[in-house]
């Protein structure tokens, strides 16, 4: 197992790193016209690119505090469990009462758990740690995991949209309080496909065809279908407070610079017309963690809350409509603010860099193919927050989380096709990279992308397609060897 050693990991970061320069031109040099090519296209000199962020060379080997100083050195079953450094008495006692929340199972009203009934009547899991176990990553409703252990189906008629369904709503859930019929059962069926590598050798990739199996209220028609997986819930409160005009900056929505990346914000416009950066979930549809929260206490739970007053049932459903209720709300302002403080301080690992200098050679190598191959483009490994954060520990931090928080085509074979919000069916935000490496020892398993088809690293990689079609194509041309470096890397992170 690597340990991280913080006096010798910096002392090896920085001397490394001009090692590393010298990894480019000596292992990447089948690739190095190509690389040179992609250097020289017109977007370097591009005056709208945030240049510095993105794929300055210095920023190869960032440092292994992945969440800046408010990282924390852990590599357990519990390293995304764990808050930021140094908080306050109050913000250590309001985690303590979020993780509450955000542990326990909800149960059907009226019920003498004080405070913790109002679940469903239609719900997808009876508690937010089903779907992200340990704060981690769930997974697909295969037929070896089941139901409720960490994905949502959202659900809208082939013509509207993304509107709702008239019958279902939004999102099918697949469980049901007693006496409510659950809407209906997630039925996957594995497809199994074959790349070649440029060196001949293959990689399988998985993906399902996905079907919805007794529907409980009458045929769901011709529908479209995203299903998604919980990801992990940490650095979110890192996320929450980069400005709003450091993502816009990142964005390049007409690809003025050319290198076939383009990159939009998910502009959300709220009830009351304002209009803001959406940056949670996989299409960056919530804008803030406390919407996000109320969004999943609704749609997930069955949970009504200050912003979801009404149930999550439509009107047709007339077993659900008579469900008795858990209050009005069933969680109240207080308790919404409590778990979004939950997620917000539950703070990134570090970067587990190896100490033997064979590894860290590797690793090194890996950073810097990341880095070659377009990689960080997307997966943008510096940002900062401000000082808006209600946290002190949260505010002026520089982190590297490996997303630009922005919507990408990702082409035809990632695309749900359904549109949410104003992303599109093939647009996906860049998901945050950092923990990945941690996901199979905290969650015992490697299901990766939005629905979990992918299996490792690799899988995820090479389903690239759209806006990351040369990243991904660029990765199959590399010698075995390197990929075997950039997946270590990412292994680390
Ligand atoms: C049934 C599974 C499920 C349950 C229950 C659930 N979540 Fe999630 N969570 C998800 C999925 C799926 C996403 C991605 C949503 C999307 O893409 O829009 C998500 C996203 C999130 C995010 C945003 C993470 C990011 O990186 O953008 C947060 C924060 C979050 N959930 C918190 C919670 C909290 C708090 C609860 C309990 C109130 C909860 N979740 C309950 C499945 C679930
Ligand atoms: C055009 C932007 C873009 C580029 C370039 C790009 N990615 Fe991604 N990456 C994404 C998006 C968007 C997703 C989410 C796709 C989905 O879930 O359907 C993703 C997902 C991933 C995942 C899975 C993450 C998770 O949490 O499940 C990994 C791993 C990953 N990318 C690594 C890489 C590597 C390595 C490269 C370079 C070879 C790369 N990416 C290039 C945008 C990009
Ligand atoms: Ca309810
Ligand atoms: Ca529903
Ligand atoms: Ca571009």
């Amino acid at each position: 197992m690597m340990r991280f050693d913080p006096r010798r990991d910096r002392l090896s970061s920085a001397s490394l790193a001009c090692i590393a320069g010298m990894f480019v031109t000596q292992t990447l040099a089948p690739q190095r016209d190509e690389v040179a090519a992609q250097e020289a296209a017109p977007t370097k000199a591009a005056p709208t690119k945030a240049a510095p962020t993105k794929a300055a060379p210095a920023q190869a080997m960032h440092a292994p505090n992945l969440g800046g100083q408010t990282s924390v050195a852990a590599d357990g079953g519990h390293a995304f469990s764990l808050p930021v450094p140094g908080l306050s008495r109050e913000d250590r006692r309001a985690f303590s009462v979020g993780n509450s929340f955000f542990r326990d199972n909800w149960v059907a009203a009226p019920a003498s758990a004080e405070g913790r009934d109002g679940l469903g009547p239609h719900f997808s899991a009876n508690s937010c740690s089903a779907c992200h176990q340990e704060d981690g990553r769930g997974l697909p409703p295969l037929a070896d995991v089941g139901v409720g252990r960490g994905s949502v189906l959202f659900v809208s008629p082939v013509n509207a949209d993304g509107a709702p369904h008239s019958m279902y709503g939004a999102q099918l859930q697949d469980q049901a309080i007693e006496g409510v019929r659950p809407e209906g059962r997630i039925e996957l069926e594995p497809q199994r496909s074959f790349v070649s590598f440029a060196d001949g050798s293959r990689a399988e990739l998985e993906r399902w065809d996905l079907r919805v199996q007794d529907a409980a209220y009458g045929p769901l028609g011709e529908v479209r279908m995203s299903l998604r997986v919980g990801p992990q819930v940490i650095g979110l409160g890192l996320l929450e407070h980069v400005p709003d005009a450091a993502i816009r900056e990142l964005a390049d929505p007409n690809d003025r610079d050319g290198d076939g990346i383009s990159g939009r914000v998910h502009e959300i416009r709220s009830a009351d017309g304002r209009a803001s950066v959406g940056r949670f979930g996989w299409k960056a549809s919530q804008p803030t963690l406390d919407a996000q929260v109320m969004a999943a206490l609704h749609g997930d739970m069955g949970l009504t809350n200050p912003t979801h007053r009404a149930e999550n049932h439509t009107s047709l459903q007339s077993d659900a409509v008579q469900a008795a209720s858990g209050g009005d709300p069933e969680v109240d302002a207080h308790k919404v603010a409590r778990l979004a403080h939950y997620c917000r301080v539950l703070a990134v690992p570090m970067q587990r860099v190896p100490t033997k200098s064979d590894d860290l050679a590797g690793v090194q190598r890996g950073a810097q193919i990341f880095q070659a191959i377009d990689c960080a483009k997307c997966h943008v490994t510096t940002l900062k927050t401000d000082e808006s954060s209600p946290i002190e520990q949260l505010r002026n931090v520089e982190f590297h989380p490996f997303t630009d928080l922005l919507l990408h085509d990702m082409g035809e074979g990632l695309a749900d096709n359904r549109r949410d919000g104003d992303a599109t069916g093939r647009e996906w935000r860049t998901p945050p990279l950092w923990g990945i490496g941690l996901i199979e020892t905290v969650n015992g398993h490697t299901r990766l992308l939005h629905d979990g088809r992918a299996r490792s690293i690799e899988e995820a990689i090479l389903w690239h397609g759209g806006e990351a079609q040369r990243s991904r194509d660029a990765y199959l041309a590399l010698p075995k060897a390197d990929r075997d470096a950039l997946l270590r890397y990412l292994k680390s992170l």
